[in-house]
């Protein structure tokens, strides 16, 4: 450990003391597998208002009182003037952004309210909660006119518990939906994809027992292989002192235990799993009960470490074989979020030969980690600490920190996950060491069976010798960054001369690198945006890929072109960055046969 290690791990504990992590009024902590318990499907068309001047949530002064359009009104009353009714303005499917629905909101970037009425009868033996899985970026809620809370972060899940204010009958409702970007956000103002707006996720009305089991956690017993442990929380008036039973039928393994007065139980099942790897991806039924509610998912374990620049997948060597991909539907476009978006973009992963996928900048829906779990698929999962953070600012810290416990909180249980990534290409400073440092630390402190990630820059110290000079680098596990030779630094021919130096000892993975080009369009090698380009610098990349000492695995950018509005060559980008391995008609580009070659290469020498 050197000083400059320790210097940055004391400014991490004390900031620690300093940031504290607030949730937004309302919202409750995360329901565990919230979907096995859904009632009502509420996705669909919904009505909308596009509000660009605030009009329905601010008066004239512009004070946040009245919150005008939270009230679900029809004109009905001819003496009262109203200069607002959803039921007869417009509509927008949701799960879905606003931006590729209608033309008049594609680049728009504020607020539309949504509105959703529905019938319902609610079982006053049983709770209820309204489950967003996801609306970007700021959102407030309310039912039947009443405000439930509100959330900010455009890509974890938030929920509300309703019990005791639905209606029999007709239930209304609204939800005010904001994507301006925000100087203090996370992400902040700047960032190289679209600004999807809107409920981009589903949102559905779950049921449980009045004590129900609201999280659980399942994994090999740490240091073993033939013991699974874990916990249960149960929520509710009767949560302490009771009987919970956990079952692994395929394994015969059933464990019986009594929860402590908090509602949390801890238990260990003596039996040795089959591990799952992307070969074969070996997943569990486990079932979870207390004496009126039970639970049931599907879970797979395995063991994960890095051992020098080596990672160890089940205690062998694996080489992650990967690329980005961000959360955008392959037909037509827009925002993915369905099963069918996740498994079109997985299934050209495999095709690709990859064992990896780097879900980027944010967490995807899990609808994509779950399939890829499936499939064998490793995934990397990522909050959008992206570029330039307010590093100083509190409220940011609050609020990235919050999004890194709702990533990890619902996603900890998919033994796919392998990298929480913490941030992506953050410029070092003292107060972004600071940050970080504290993110880092947050997120072991929840999860210890992953590897923590970050994409980090290159610095050149010498000409033509590269290394990582990132004091995050001695805190995460892996020496992970994004390069970009032969794009952003120099022509492709750098590539074949460049070499790679590094003083700490960790798996290397090279988080990104690529170049653009458009289907379709040929020419010389030397030609940037053809695809011959783009070939070119691919297959001199891995020529210098495989140079890099301790590589451990590789993510280029990127699957698929996506949109962005830092794009704007007409006739190439057409808002689109262009260095997707695939266009976004799913053509693929001669770069694409490169990686696969060279992915199948590996395969074979490493199986
Ligand atoms: C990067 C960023 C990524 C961009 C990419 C690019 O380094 O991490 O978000 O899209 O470069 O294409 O410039």
């Amino acid at each position: 450990m050197n000083l400059r290690y320790l210097l940055f791990a004391t400014a991490v504990s004390v900031t620690t003391a300093l940031f504290s992590s607030s949730p937004d009024s309302g919202t409750r902590s995360l329901i565990q597998n919230s979907h096995a318990r859904d009632v009502v499907n509420l996705d669909g068309t919904w009505k909308i208002i596009i509000d660009p001047f605030e009009n329905g949530y601010y008066d004239y002064r512009l004070v946040p009182t009245d919150a005008l359009y939270a009230q679900d009104k029809d004109l009905t009353d001819p003496t009262k003037l109203q200069e607002y009714e959803f039921e007869s303005d417009r509509s927008l499917n949701v799960p879905g952004d606003w931006n590729t629905q209608m033309d008049q909101l594609y680049y728009y970037e504020g607020t539309v309210w949504y509105r959703k009425r529905f019938n319902y009868n609610p079982d006053s033996t049983k709770r209820q909660f309204l489950n967003f899985d996801g609306a970007n970026y700021s959102s407030i809620v309310w039912l039947n006119g009443q405000r439930l809370g509100s959330h900010r972060g455009g890509y974890t899940p938030f929920c509300f518990e309703v019990t005791d204010l639905l209606k029999d009958g007709e239930n209304s409702i609204v939800v005010k939906v904001d994507n301006k970007r925000q100087p203090n956000g996370v992400p902040t103002v700047n960032s190289d994809w679209w600004n999807y707006g809107g409920l981009t996720r589903s949102v559905t009305l779950q049921e449980a027992p009045s004590t129900f089991i609201s999280d659980y956690r399942l994994t090999l017993a740490p240091g073993l292989t033939d013991a699974i442990g874990g916990y249960i929380i149960l929520d509710g008036a009767e949560k302490g002192g009771r009987q919970f039973t956990v079952k692994i039928p395929e394994l015969k393994g059933e464990i019986t235990g009594v929860t402590d007065s908090d509602g949390r139980g801890e238990f260990i099942i003596k039996k040795k799993p089959q591990l799952w790897n992307p070969e074969s991806p070996k997943l569990y039924d486990v079932w979870l009960s207390i004496a009126d509610d039970e639970i049931k998912d599907r879970i797979g374990f395995r063991t994960l470490t890095a051992d020098g620049t080596k990672i160890l997948l089940n205690g062998k060597e694996i080489f992650c074989r990967g690329i980005s991909i961000h959360e955008e539907a392959p037909y037509p476009g827009g925002r993915g979020w369905s099963r069918e978006h996740a498994e079109t973009l997985l299934d050209w992963a495999q095709d690709l030969g990859c064992n990896f996928v780097r879900l980027a900048h944010y967490p995807h829906n899990e609808n994509t980690v779950k399939a890829a779990e499936e499939r064998g698929i490793m995934v990397w999962s990522e909050i959008p600490v992206y570029w330039t953070i307010h590093w100083e600012d509190a409220d940011t810290y609050a609020n990235a920190e919050q999004q890194l416990t709702d990533m990890i909180s619902r996603d900890k249980n998919r033994c796919n996950v392998m990298v929480w990534s913490i941030a992506n290409e953050t410029p070092v400073s003292d107060a972004r060491n600071i940050f970080l440092g504290s993110l880092a630390k947050k997120a072991r402190e929840l999860d210890s069976t992953r590897l923590i990630g970050a994409a980090m820059e290159k610095h050149e110290v010498a000409p033509g010798v590269l290394t990582v000079d990132d004091p995050l680098s001695e805190i995460i596990d892996l020496m992970s960054f994004n390069e970009y030779v032969g794009w952003y630094d120099g022509t492709n021919e750098k590539c074949d001369s460049v070499n790679w130096t590094f003083t700490v000892k960790k798996p290397v993975f090279v988080s990104e690198f690529g170049g653009g080009a458009k289907y379709g369009y040929h020419g010389r090698a030397t030609t940037l945006f053809t695809e011959e380009n783009q070939e070119d610098l691919y297959r001199r990349q891995i020529g210098m890929l495989e140079r890099i000492p301790g590589l451990a695995g590789c993510t280029p950018w990127i699957l698929k072109d996506f949109r962005s509005p830092r794009r704007q060559l007409r006739g190439i980008q057409n808002d689109y960055n262009r260095k997707g391995l695939i266009s976004e008609q799913g053509q693929k580009k001669k770069a694409f046969y490169v990686l696969r070659d060279w992915y199948e290469k590996l395969r074979g020498a490493r199986k």
